[in-house]
């Protein structure tokens, strides 16, 4: 087994995003296009020569083919060692728990997330440091300026590694062992939550439950979690065998996409719970009978119960949340007299925060959720924190979410995508914005007093790294605020986010449908931007 050197040429578009890399598969098939980035990755790092590497993806198409490659391309490059999932799966959250519990040097996590997958669809890539933590934008940086003037990269000649026989094989010098996708994962789950208690819910005859894997990765995880370790009767789990395609839908967790599910828990006799999680299993939405929970309400609700899970017994650090994300968890925070962290969009930024234990929980309002059990937001470890909790209390999800608006008030909120926009005009919407945003204090818009208006910027307070230019704020003096910025996972177009947020401390005024309660907001919001008049649609594509 040889190792060859192989000349190329680089490629302009190698600029990681919110969270690695993404293209449309097409252009990761194009002959070394992968390769490149690999490399690039490669040769960023220092000292990685008889190491380990993590190396597993969501399932979708180009996964198994994409394994391979960096397998040889790792075992060329010296590394001592790759553990795998089995088929070549493992969620992303399972590569953050897997490089951390056997102390690998970082990991390869090959997904796009929530897009769609197939030979027309998305693929991504990206690289999780030692702490089990997406790469910093330090190191992201240092891989796209690599990828832009790179002209070889290594890569043994060999025979395919089997991904399906678990254990060890080898690679040229470098051992490959294919382990079991799910049971680190899941051994993982029993120490942090009270598992009998949960098992009692799910057998109790009085509680029932629906999980949708949206047929990506959490599939084999939540069959073996829930329906095995759980006792929840066979069925609980539905869309749960991961198809390189996802069936042809987009695994995404929100009211939308995950329909399946919104069927049931909307319809007629719903189940007591329902959650659904994402193509590579970070994401978690929660439902309870006719009911929704917004993901910065569930961070809240969560981080105000942490210490009725074993995990969290003892209190926690602080939290910290992602600067769209509505302030509900600040008021808990505030109240539990701990910090909380406002950072920009994208789990890589709560890594240092969490690694200095400054943070315990995290979240986004992108439907991610997580805590420092791990280096990667967890959708299944959402799902079994309310399970959990739902277990002690013996309320309802509705009556929990309202009896905590009671408390601290609610932060009605809702986020709107305009998706498959043209990008210039995407962007000349977004610099219209910034050239407003001077004249902006003071003004009266409506019923509303502008307070502050800027271009949001995040020193990060362990290493003081700056990052410029997260999204646009506009925030009105009684503590309402709408929020732009564009995407940085989409490959087609852009997506304009618009997030809209208002408070209500009056429990009288707690049940008025979000839209209506966020009315002038999206009016103003329209008026500032000019969304309709430069986009020219009408509506956005997926209201959350
Ligand atoms: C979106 C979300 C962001 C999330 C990111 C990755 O990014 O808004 O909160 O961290 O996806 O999620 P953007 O740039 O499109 O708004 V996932 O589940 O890829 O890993
Ligand atoms: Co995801």
């Amino acid at each position: 087994m040889a190792i060859q050197t192989v000349s190329t040429a680089p490629f302009s578009d190698q600029k990681p995003g919110t969270s690695g890399l993404r293209k449309q598969v097409t252009v990761f098939q194009k002959p070394n296009y992968l390769e490149n980035f690999v490399q690039a990755i490669f040769d960023s790092l220092d000292s990685y020569q008889g190491q380990t590497l993590v190396v597993g993806g969501d399932g979708r198409f180009y996964n198994r083919q994409a394994i391979q490659i960096i397998l040889k391309m790792a075992a060329a490059n010296g590394f001592g060692k790759a553990l795998v999932g089995q088929g070549g799966i493992f969620s992303t959250p399972a590569v953050s728990c897997i490089i951390r519990k056997y102390s690998a040097f970082g990991g390869i996590v090959l997904s796009a997330s929530h897009n769609p997958g197939g030979p027309d669809g998305d693929f991504g890539i990206k690289y999780n440091t030692g702490n089990g933590g997406p790469a910093p934008e330090k190191v992201t940086n240092a891989i796209f300026e690599r990828s832009k003037v790179i002209d070889e990269y290594q890569i043994l000649d060999a025979e395919d590694v089997n991904l399906d026989r678990i254990g060890t094989t080898t690679l040229g010098n470098m051992t490959v062992e294919v382990l079991d996708a799910v049971n680190d994962y899941a051994a993982l789950m029993e120490t942090l939550f009270d598992f009998e208690q949960i098992r009692q819910l799910l057998t109790s005859g009085s509680f029932s439950m629906c999980m949708d894997s949206l047929h990506a990765v959490t599939g084999p995880y939540a069959k073996a979690i829930f329906e095995g370790l759980l006792g929840a009767p066979q069925g609980t789990v539905q869309n749960g065998e991961p198809l390189e395609d996802f069936g042809g839908g987009h695994p995404d967790p929100n009211l939308v996409y995950a329909h399946d599910l919104v069927k049931v828990m909307f319809g007629a006799n719903a189940p007591s719970f329902g959650a659904a999680s994402d193509g590579d299993g970070d994401r978690n939405m929660i439902v309870g009978s006719n009911f929704f929970v917004t993901p910065s309400d569930s961070l809240a609700v969560l981080a105000a119960n942490a210490t009725l899970v074993p995990g969290y017994r003892s209190g926690i650090a602080g939290v910290a949340r992602s600067m769209p994300t509505s302030q509900a968890v600040d008021r808990v925070a505030e109240k539990l007299g701990i910090d909380c962290y406002e950072t920009p969009t994208g789990w890589k930024f709560f890594g240092n925060l969490l690694d200095a234990d400054k943070a315990t929980l995290c979240g986004e309002e992108s439907f991610g959720t997580g805590s420092n059990h791990v280096r990667e937001k967890d959708g299944l470890w959402a799902v079994l924190f309310w399970l959990n909790v739902l277990a002690v209390k013996g309320q309802s999800v509705e009556d929990i979410v309202k009896e905590h608006w009671a408390t601290y008030g609610r932060n009605y909120y809702s986020r709107h995508d305009f998706e498959g926009v043209d990008k210039t005009v995407a962007n000349g919407l977004m610099d219209g914005l910034r050239a407003q945003l001077p004249t902006l204090k003071g003004k009266t818009l409506g019923s509303y007093t502008v307070d502050y208006a800027d271009d949001f910027s995040y020193t990060d307070p362990i290493d003081n790294s700056v990052s410029q230019k997260q999204g646009i704020r506009i925030g009105f003096t009684d503590g309402s605020r709408i929020v732009f910025r564009l995407s940085g996972t989409g490959t087609q177009g852009a997506t304009l986010r618009l997030y809209v947020e208002s408070y209500e401390s009056d429990a009288a005024k707690h049940d008025i449908d979000t839209q209506e309660a966020l009315g002038e907001l999206i009016q103003i919001a329209d008026q500032v931007a000019k969304i309709k008049e430069l986009t020219g649609f009408d509506k956005p594509t997926v209201i959350t």
